[in-house]
C-alpha cells in the first residue's frame, strides 16, 4: 500500500507542472515572468496539448486559494471525476490503475481497454507522464484518454521469459525528468560496474544527465571500487559518496539534485528509499530490513514496488524513487551507434587500423591496446562488448 501525500507534497506537484510550465511558455514568447523566481531551462516545458488559453494568473490565483484551503484527497471528496480534456500527471504507475495528480487531488486513473503494452503486462504509462483524462462515474476514478509527448524519458529493455529476445519491451523508468541518479553500493548488494555501464549508455541514448552515487560508504569502500569510480569521475560522470546510514554525503546530493526532476534508480537494496528519506525528514518511504534484504547473499528483495514522484521541500525539486532493478537491456540502437555513447572507446577509434573497427577481434585495434595497460578501461570495452552482442542478436 502506498504512503499518503501531504497536502504540501500535492500542491507542489500541481505547481510544477501547472505554474512552471506557464513560466516556461511565457518566457518562450518573450512575456515577461511575473514573479521573479529563476526559471530552470531544463525545467518542465508546456507544449500544445496543454489549454493554450489558460492564464498564468488565473493558475497563481487558484494556488493561493488552495493555499488557504488545502485540498482535499481523492477518498474525501464527492466527485473530482474531471471534465473532459482535463489533464493531470502520473505520480504513480500500478498493475492495475495509476495514481494521477489533478488539479490538486489524487484520482485513481484507468487506461482505456486494449492499451496495454505489447507483452500484456506493463503499462504503457509512466511516472512523470502528462496525461489526459476523461470523466468515468461520480467517483474518485477517472479514465485516461491519451498521454502527452513526453520531454524526456529514461528507458530500459525487458526481456520476458521464456519469450524470444526479440520480443524485448521497452520499458519507461520514468518520463519528463532532468537527471538520472544511479545509485549504487560497495557491498550487500556488491558494486556491478557493468549496470552503471548499461545506465550511463541509456542516457546517453535518451539525451539524459546522470550521476553516479555511491551509497553505504559506511560500510568502507574497496580499493577496487574507488579506481573504478574514480575512472567515472575521469570520463566527466559526477559521482556522489553517500551513507544514509549516517548521512555523510547527504547534503552534496541535496544540492546536486536541487531545482531537477531526478530519477533515483539502480539495484535493488542499494539504499535508494533510505537515500531519499535521509534527503527529505518525513518522506517516510519503506525501506528493506535487515532480514528481506537478504544482505549476506549480497541479493536484495524488491522493498520498493513502483515508481513514485514526490514532491521535496528543496524548491521547485523532485525525485522519483523507483522499484530496484537487476537487469537493464540496452537496445533501440544500430550496433554502430553504441560506442559513441562509450565517449573514452570513441576517443580512442580514431586510431584503429579499420575505420569500422568494432574493438573485438580486429588487427591493430587501438582501443584493445590500450585496455591492456587501463583496468578501467578493459572493464569499460568487456561492457562495451556484452552490449554489442546484446544489439546484434
Ligand atoms: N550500512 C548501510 N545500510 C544502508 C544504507 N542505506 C540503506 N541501507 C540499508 O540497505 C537496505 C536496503 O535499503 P532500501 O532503501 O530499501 O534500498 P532500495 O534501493 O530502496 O531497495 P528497493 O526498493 O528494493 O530497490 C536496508 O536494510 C537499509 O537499512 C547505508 O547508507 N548504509
Ligand atoms: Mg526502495
Ligand atoms: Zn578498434
Amino acid at each position: 500500500m502506498s504512503e499518503k501525500l501531504t497536502n504540501r507534497q500535492v500542491r507542489s506537484i500541481k505547481k510544477m507542472f501547472e505554474n512552471k510550465g506557464r513560466r516556461q511558455q511565457l518566457k518562450q514568447q518573450g512575456g515577461k515572468r511575473p514573479d521573479s523566481t529563476s526559471d530552470r531551462s531544463r525545467g518542465p516545458r508546456r507544449n500544445d496539448w496543454d489549454e493554450a488559453d489558460e492564464d498564468y494568473f488565473t493558475t497563481e490565483k487558484i494556488r493561493r486559494a488552495e493555499r488557504v484551503k488545502p485540498a482535499q484527497p481523492a477518498s474525501q471528496a464527492d466527485t473530482v471525476a474531471p471534465e473532459p480534456a482535463e489533464t493531470g500527471t502520473v505520480i504513480e504507475v500500478r498493475s492495475g490503475d495509476s495514481l494521477v495528480m489533478y488539479r490538486g487531488r489524487t484520482v485513481r486513473a484507468l487506461l482505456p481497454k486494449g492499451s496495454r503494452a505489447a507483452d500484456g503486462t506493463r503499462s504503457p504509462l509512466a511516472v512523470g507522464d502528462r496525461v489526459e483524462l476523461e470523466a468515468v462515474a461520480r467517483s474518485d476514478t477517472a479514465r485516461i484518454a491519451s498521454i502527452a509527448p513526453r520531454r524526456s524519458g529514461l528507458s530500459r529493455d525487458v526481456y520476458e521469459a521464456g519469450r524470444h529476445e526479440a520480443s524485448a519491451v521497452a520499458h519507461v523508468l520514468a518520463a519528463n525528468i532532468d537527471l538520472v541518479v544511479v545509485v549504487c553500493s560497495p557491498a550487500e548488494p556488491p558494486y556491478r560496474p557493468r549496470l552503471l555501464d548499461r545506465y550511463l549508455v541509456a542516457a546517453s541514448r535518451d539525451g539524459l544527465e546522470a550521476v553516479i552515487c555511491l551509497n553505504k560508504t559506511d560500510l568502507g569502500v574497496p580499493d577496487a571500487v574507488a579506481a573504478s569510480l574514480a575512472g567515472y569521475e575521469r570520463l566527466g560522470t559526477r559521482v556522489l559518496r553517500t551513507s544514509a546510514e549516517t548521512g555523510d554525503g547527504v547534503d552534496a546530493a541535496r544540492e546536486c539534485i536541487a531545482g531537477t526532476v531526478s530519477l533515483f534508480t539502480g539495484h535493488s537494496g542499494v539504499g535508494k528509499s533510505s537515500l531519499l528519506n535521509a534527503l527529505e525528514p518525513g518522506l517516510s518511504l519503506r525501506i528493506g530490513g535487515v532480514t528481506e534484504t537478504k544482505a549476506g547473499q549480497g541479493k536484495g528483495r524488491h522493498t520498493t514496488s513502483s515508481a513514485r514522484l514526490l514532491p521535496l521541500s528543496t524548491p521547485d525539486t523532485f525525485v522519483v524513487d523507483s522499484p530496484g532493478i537487476r537487469a537493464f537491456g540496452v537496445r533501440g540502437m544500430p550496433p554502430r551507434e553504441l560506442a559513441t555513447h562509450f565517449p573514452d572507446i570513441d576517443a580512442l577509434a580514431g586510431g584503429c587500423a579499420f575505420g569500422d573497427c568494432r574493438h573485438r577481434a580486429e588487427p591493430d585495434c587501438a582501443v584493445r591496446a590500450a585496455a591492456h595497460l587501463d583496468p578501467f578501461l578493459k572493464a569499460r570495452v568487456a561492457s562495451y562488448k556484452g552490449m554489442l552482442a546484446e544489439l546484434e542478436r
